[in-house]
């Protein structure tokens, strides 16, 4: 009566569903390092790193704690490379009666589990992840039970049913759900930015760091100053860290971007969380205790809670309502190829230059330079929004497709037509000026509209407006905009385009390969 339990790199949750209610006497825990998973991207080093030592790390605590666990290197001899041919070894190795797992992230690893019965003949129970506060059915439900998306209204769902920040009488905190015209301010100077804890890797991640500087050298990134939590317990000391140092502030400075300061206000707890070394309802109760003790403010904490229980839990819902589909839409037709300098960081506009640096060393930027740098400049140009995601599946150690892709496609390049979010998020250098100080160092000049000197943003935020006017005109928070178009001279409407088509013609495609 062996039970055979297949636990994945993200679900290294000691509470973990398929972990709990058996009897460790019977049951065999299988985990797989495999070349399938490593490089179906081109994934950042750091991130490979991370992952790889994480899982080595809980697969010794589930030792500790009683378990057999057969663990498979992806050095191992006779390592077949991929989740599938790992479980089949495994269940001729074992002889199990059933196999028992969570289920994926992923579509791709939905698709190959469920060929698993029929590989082997024996019953294979997938459960749900109940570490997510919305199941994937409750929130197709939800998304049934209306015409459109509307993350607000999840997010209040979603604070009703957690009861964080939540009065008795059904009624938010505060009286307001969402406090975020507090936030958003931009930074000022003299202002004292936290360092993110940093984890000196012990000598299961020096290992680790060796094997994947040796194996994957070649993959964009940096594994120096490796500092990331790999256990549990780092975690939580990361999120006691980030609550005590950052959090008070995060909702103030959240869309703040300052030269030289990679983290600001921002947790740096999504590698953990993504990985199941923290649950959200664990990050978001220690949020709102921090606010029930006086020691954050209401639209911090607000802040913070939603992009866990609200963003987060959103997206996967989107993710698993709109797969497979979704990988493929491009509702604007961009064609373009990815530039190179996203690879190399090898451009004057300093905004990218920065996003792109932070993202190489760190496997990180935060989510303003995702959203209104790197993103909004890519579907500015007319980035292919296959080409974007990929990149973003590369670059950063959080990045996994059921949390990425919702990011990329829906929020950031609009290539879903508007099914996540109504308005693009596109922004011109003067959004770029207001929230950081990139502007007054850059090579541009952000003032500047035209011209080779111009801020690049400018020409090509009034040219994406104009390629897309038939779809974007009536859109009810994008008519200023257009309003403002209409009034333009027309030589300074044909300025801007001609200065937008120059600017893009020095853009160098990436080699192909790059990402996968
Ligand atoms: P904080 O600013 O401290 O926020 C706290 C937590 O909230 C994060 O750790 C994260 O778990 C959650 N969160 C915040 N915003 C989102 C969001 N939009 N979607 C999901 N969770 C959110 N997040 C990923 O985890 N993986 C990705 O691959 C990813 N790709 C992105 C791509 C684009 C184009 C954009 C615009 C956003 C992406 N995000 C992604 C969301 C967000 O940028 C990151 O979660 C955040 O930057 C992680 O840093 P942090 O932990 O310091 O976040
Ligand atoms: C991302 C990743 C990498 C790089 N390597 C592994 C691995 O060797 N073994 C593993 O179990 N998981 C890995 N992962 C995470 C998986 O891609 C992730 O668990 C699945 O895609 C399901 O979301
Ligand atoms: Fe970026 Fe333009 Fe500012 Fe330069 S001037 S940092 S390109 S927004």
């Amino acid at each position: 009566m062996t039970i055979l339990i297949p636990v994945l790199g993200d679900q290294l949750t000691q509470s973990l569903a398929s972990l709990r209610d058996v009897d460790r006497s019977n049951a065999v825990v299988l985990m797989m390092e495999v070349a399938d998973e490593t490089t179906y991207v081109r994934h950042h080093q750091r991130k490979i790193a991370l992952i790889l030592s994480a899982m080595r790390h809980f697969a010794h605590e589930l030792r500790d704690d009683g378990w057999t666990v057969d663990y498979v290197r992806l050095d191992a001899a006779d390592n077949t490379g991929s989740f599938t041919g790992e479980v089949m070894r495994a269940v001729s190795r074992h002889r199990p009666t059933s196999i028992r797992i969570v289920e994926p992230g992923e579509w791709r690893v939905k698709t190959a589990i469920d060929g698993w019965h029929g590989l082997c003949g024996i019953p294979v129970d997938v459960l749900s992840d109940d570490r997510f506060i919305c199941g994937i059915l409750e929130f197709q439900t939800w998304a049934q039970s209306r015409n459109e998306l509307m993350m607000e209204y999840f997010y209040r769902d979603m604070r009703r049913k957690t009861g964080l920040l939540m009065k008795a009488d059904g009624k938010p905190e505060g009286g307001q759900w969402n406090l975020d015209k507090e936030n958003r301010v931009p930074p000022r100077r003299g202002l004292n930015y936290p360092e993110p804890l940093h984890f000196a890797p012990d000598e299961m991640t020096t290992e680790v760091l060796d094997f994947v500087a040796s194996r994957f050298g070649g993959h964009f990134g940096r594994l120096e100053k490796f500092g990331l939590p790999v256990t549990a317990l780092q975690a939580r000391r990361a999120l006691a860290h980030f609550i005590q140092s950052a959090l008070p502030d995060f909702g103030t400075y959240q869309d703040a971007m300052v030269t030289g300061q990679d983290w600001l206000y921002h947790s740096w707890l999504s590698p953990a969380l993504n990985l199941g070394l923290l649950t959200p309802l664990e990050v978001a109760q220690a949020a709102a205790a921090a606010y029930a003790t006086g020691d954050a403010p209401l639209n911090a904490v607000e802040g913070f809670i939603r992009q866990i229980i609200g963003w987060r839990e959103y997206v996967r819902g989107y993710y698993w309502l709109e797969m497979p589909e979704v990988a493929n839409v491009n509702a604007l037709g961009a064609t373009r190829p990815l530039p190179e300098f996203y690879w190399t960081g090898d451009t004057d506009m300093l905004c990218m230059a920065e996003a792109i640096r932070n993202t190489r060393d760190h496997a990180y930027a935060h989510h303003i330079q995702r959203l209104m740098v790197l993103g909004n400049f890519a579907m500015l140009a007319g980035v292919r929004p296959q080409d974007v995601a990929d990149w973003f599946l590369v670059v950063y150690a959080d990045a996994y497709e059921w949390v990425e892709l919702p990011n990329v496609i829906g929020m950031s390049q609009h290539a879903d037509g508007g099914r996540l979010a109504t308005k693009p998020y596109a922004g011109g250098g003067a959004y770029i000026n207001r929230m950081s100080d990139h502007c007054e160092q850059c090579r541009y000049d952000v003032k500047r509209k035209t011209g080779p000197d111009a801020c690049p943003f400018n020409a090509l935020y009034w040219d994406f407006l104009a390629r897309h006017e038939r779809r974007f005109r009536r859109n009810r928070r994008m008519m200023q905009m257009y309003a403002n178009w209409d009034r333009m001279d027309p030589a300074k409407r044909e300025a801007y385009r001609s200065s937008a088509a120059a600017f893009l013609q020095t853009l160098e495609p990436a080699a192909a390969g790059w990402a996968r």
